[in-house]
């Protein structure tokens, strides 16, 4: 059944007057209140491609040209609500999904548009979602930090730091029951070293030799928070302690993610338990767009210069030469270009429907009842 449809049952308040249950539950079982919203692409999404220099520079592209237009809509008002920019880190996103074959997964984070991209979903989709309209990946009710696809295993961005990891070793466990061989990822980012829910979930996924990449995005801060004051020990220790392998990778250097990332993927999928990689890596922009307005001094303009001289997509642009490289950012704009003007021509979702969606099985609060 289609998320929203009529269900078997009619609904309560249908029913003759003298069988009529009495009323209080907040929620029915209830046709959707609007039409269907334009649905994403019925045709089923493929996975990027990832497997030659010219596609890796190309996806590296692709995010950064993204980011760099959403930020112009979130200045112009048409993105409400802010984001958080991946620039700086696109050679983790992309060096990861390099890795990954159809068949695997990924959980991601609160700066996830990178690790969506990088694994396929439709940057038109991905602008719509991010501008609140029907269009967009999921109908423009997940946002910037939900954005989610099943169809490539993106299993949803995140709001909840570190929240990604115990799904990864859910959808882990879940595939081994199946008798898959996925493998799973979890992105996450220094900040999430110290939840416990990361470290539940290494322990869960060492004790049951699960196939999980778990791929720390060490940016050397969480929001205004250096890691070396917050972080005792070491991130790859914390792996080490629960006897995951772990390595520490540059997280500016494509080539050295996927890698890693090759490596570890490959003893997972063949049952040799979980891996844990810290790629060093640095945003160079603010930790949300809000931080635009703010006057923050939490790092230096030197440092920010130093990080942007090890920017990940020259030393992608090298292997594969300049007019090359070039050709495929003038292909990357156009689709951008594209992708804006199909995000822009797409509605927003009609109100009265705000409700419709939130259960896979069509329930909805109540006409009347505070959900
Ligand atoms: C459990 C939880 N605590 C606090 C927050 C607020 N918060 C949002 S992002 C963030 C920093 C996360 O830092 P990090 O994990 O290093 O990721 P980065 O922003 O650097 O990519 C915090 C504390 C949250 N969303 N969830
Ligand atoms: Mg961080």
């Amino acid at each position: 059944m289609t998320p929203g449809a009529p269900a078997d049952s009619a609904p309560a308040d249908s029913a003759p007057a003298d069988t009529a249950p009495v009323e209080t539950a907040p929620f029915e079982t209830a046709p959707a209140a609007t039409a269907p919203d334009t649905s994403p692409a019925d045709a089923p999404p493929a996975v990027a491609a990832l497997d030659t220099p010219e596609r890796r520079y190309r996806m590296l592209r692709l995010i950064r040209s993204f980011e760099e237009r959403a930020l112009g809509l979130v200045k112009s008002g048409v993105i409400t609500g802010g984001i958080h920019p991946y620039i700086g880190q696109e050679a983790v996103a992309v060096g990861v999904c390099a890795a990954l074959g159809p068949g695997d997964r990924l959980a991601s984070t609160h700066r996830g548009h990178g690790h969506v991209l990088a694994r396929g979903l439709d940057p038109a989709r991905m602008l719509a979602e991010l501008a609140g309209r029907v269009g967009g990946s999921n109908r423009g009710r997940g946002g910037s930090m939900h954005a989610a696809d099943l169809r490539l295993g993106i299993l949803g961005a995140n709001g909840i730091v570190g929240a990604g990891a115990p799904i990864a070793v859910g959808a882990a466990w879940a595939d081994r029951q199946a008798g898959s061989d996925a493998v799973t990822v979890a992105f996450f980012g220094d900040g999430a070293l110290n939840q416990g829910v990361l470290l539940e979930s290494l322990n869960l996924a060492a004790m049951w030799r699960l196939p999980v990449l778990f791929v720390c995005e060490n940016n050397g801060y969480a929001t205004t928070l250096p890691a070396g004051t917050a972080v005792a020990g070491s991130a790859v220790g914390r792996a080490a302690a629960f006897g995951i392998p772990a390595t520490e990778v540059d997280g500016m250097d494509t080539e050295a993610v996927r890698a890693a990332a090759e490596e570890a993927v490959a003893r997972a999928r063949n049952g040799g338990g979980p891996a844990f990689l810290e790629c060093r890596t640095y945003r160079f922009e603010g930790h949300h767009t809000m931080e635009r307005l703010m006057k923050l001094h939490y790092r230096t303009p030197e440092e920010v210069a130093s990080w942007r001289e090890r920017d990940p997509l020259p030393r992608a642009a090298d292997a594969i030469g300049a007019a090359r490289a070039a050709a495929l950012d003038a292909e990357v704009d156009a689709r951008l270009a594209a992708a804006e003007e199909f995000a822009l021509a797409s509605p927003h979702p009609d109100p009265a429907g705000a409700a419709d969606h939130l259960y896979a099985s069509g329930l909805r609060p109540r006409a009347g009842a505070v959900a």
